[in-house]
């Protein structure tokens, strides 16, 4: 299941049965070819717990015609095979890429996929890092069967007129044919719905069309009721049904005022948590049960919103996000990198693919309300602010819908407070350092307002403390132990709800997670513990501090 909404009714789609051979070939892998299931890491596999390098997954099929083979996500290198032709290469753990194969005669196949997850060479995002880049098929796979054309991209976007609502469609359709065919296509988004009838499709090129549809008496997505309308895009050929593409979206306006952030024109404060796509032992292939339970979580804990800390997550989660009323901050796949980081050749072109993969692929889910891209990264250096600034731009050229940003470092010395939608800053008082929480937020807004961040939005994007489940002291005065992790949140929380200044808070971390070894020093059992619940989603003592204080 590649998501948890219907996508097609008409286009064939196959999810290929779960077990592929798994055949590890550089040291410390295993000696022999394993059964593993799809989507998985291979971390999950006894005896591959810290196995980097390069392995090749199989599965055989049979089928044939023109087929689309869509990868949710691989970690982090892939390059794609049938019968030994490469279909496909992606870089990037955390975007889908597809790949054709047309005209396979019937029979049986053989589906390679050549997967790694070795650091260094061309690489420039996945570094060894305060999370885990895992090496595996983490997401699903599905098989698609195509006719002479097929719809690649249905886009609503809603708008806000007064109190009357509009949805902008684009509908892309791509011909494989070599000569051009004359088509119908037909959109619905909710209530509304449009044709373009005897439209031309050259030869194998892509086609966009576009409308604005009224939509009468729908009611808004908010996360306290979070309603969904269904859109759809059906093409014709020859006047029969030939493919379609279908999905879900939401009726909702996100708009920046002076310092507000506004849904459908009424000011919210974030209350948020950090999560990274990962669940313990299976690492970044969530299973969808686990994060229907994260979702559920976060709901429970009175949290209006989560971060995809550092990459864009599987649609599924989003999906659920739509579906609970969980407002969604999204962002690109970067972490902490330093300007030597951002120097590397690959650096730009991986970024702004990410972003672009991201923002098409996630378009329709309206839980999304930010778009974020690196993270604490150099944003001192004129390089470094340069390079934000181009990312800015990027995501407001890709998508002005929504609001973006960028959570910063703290630290003086950011040349980039004037450039996003939103400020956005990472605060560890009372844990890297032991300055008042609220003196300190107080401090560091001054300093953003006198540097080109005055009269924006300021959200807290990180902000929390450690604790090692089960680690108690009854006087909460010992680092680590979950009364020390309570009391420090308790704090911080506070602080900022009470700072007229701040916009939101989104707590470092709503669950463990694992960190590259590298990272061991400061990160007890290699987990950056700052869970509010650890890796298998046991509450620390702070999960009620924190339900306490978000539900008040
Ligand atoms: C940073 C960073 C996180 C995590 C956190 C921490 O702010 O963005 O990824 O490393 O610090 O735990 O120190």
């Amino acid at each position: 299941m590649d998501r948890i909404v219907t996508t097609h009714r008409l286009r064939k789609v196959c999810e290929p049965s779960p077990i592929w051979t798994l055949t590890t070939l550089d040291e410390g892998g295993l000696p022999a070819p394993v059964n593993t299931l799809v989507p998985g890491v291979w971390e999950s596999i006894p005896g591959l717990k810290t196995y980097r390098g390069h392995a090749v997954y199989e599965k055989k099929l049979t089928c044939g015609g023109t087929l689309r083979f869509v990868f949710g996500g691989v970690s982090f290198r892939a390059k794609v095979f049938l019968d030994d032709t490469l279909l496909a290469q992606h870089y990037g753990a955390y975007t889908a890429f597809d790949c054709l194969a047309e005209d396979v005669p019937f029979g049986q196949h053989t589906l390679r996929v050549e997967v790694d997850n070795l650091f260094g060479g061309d690489s420039a995002l996945h570094v060894p890092n305060d999370y885990y880049s895992y090496g595996g098929i983490n997401r699903p796979v599905t098989i698609e069967q195509l006719g002479s054309a097929y719809i690649t991209q249905l886009h609503v976007t809603p708008k806000r007129r007064g109190r009357m609502w509009l949805a902008d469609v684009s509908v892309t359709v791509r011909s494989l044919s070599d000569e051009e065919q004359v088509i119908d296509v037909e959109a619905k988004a909710g209530p509304g719905s449009i044709s373009w009838k005897h439209r031309t499709l050259p030869a194998k090129a892509d086609i966009t069309l576009t409308a604005t549809i009224a939509a009468p008496g729908v009611s808004p997505w908010t996360p306290d009721q979070p309603r969904l309308y269904n859109a759809e895009a059906i093409l014709w050929l020859d006047g029969e049904p030939a493919d379609d593409l279908c999905d879900r979206f939401g009726f909702r306006e996100v708009k920046v005022d002076g310092a507000q952030l506004l849904l459908n024109g009424e000011p919210i404060f974030i209350k948020g948590v950090n999560r990274h796509e990962e669940y313990a032992n299976f690492g970044c292939a969530v299973p969808v049960e686990a994060m229907m339970q994260d979702v559920q979580l976060m709901k429970d804990l009175g949290c209006n919103l989560v971060r995809t800390c550092h990459y864009p997550n599987d649609p599924r989660f989003l999906d659920l996000c739509d579906q609970l009323g969980l407002m969604v901050w999204e962002e690109g796949h970067a972490r902490g990198l330093s300007l030597e980081n951002m120097q590397h050749p690959n650096f730009m072109e991986q970024t702004m693919t990410c972003l672009t993969e991201m923002v098409a692929q996630h378009w329709n889910h309206p839980s999304i309300v930010l778009w974020g891209c690196l993270n604490e990264c150099d944003d001192v250096s004129d390089e470094g602010a340069s390079i934000y600034r181009q990312c800015f731009q990027k995501l407001h050229e890709l998508d002005a819908s929504r609001a973006m940003t960028a959570a910063l470092l703290d630290r003086t010395g950011s040349q980039v407070l004037a450039d996003p939608d939103v400020v956005s800053m990472n605060l560890y008082p009372l844990w890297y350092h032991e300055s008042d929480p609220a003196a300190h937020m107080a401090k560091i807004k001054t300093w953003v307002n006198e540097h080109g961040g005055a009269g924006k939005p300021f959200i807290i994007s990180e902000i929390g403390a450690g604790a090692i489940t089960g680690y108690h002291d009854p006087f909460g005065q010992a680092k680590w132990s979950e009364e020390r992790q309570a009391a420090i949140l308790r704090r911080q929380i506070t602080a900022a709800m009470e700072n007229p200044e701040v916009t939101g808070i989104i707590l470092w971390q709503f669950a463990d997670v694992r960190v590259d070894e590298s990272w061991f020093y400061n990160r007890p059992k290699c987990y950056n513990n700052k869970g509010l619940v650890d890796e298998y989603r046991r509450p620390k003592l702070s999960y009620a501090t924190v339900k306490e204080l978000y539900t008040k």
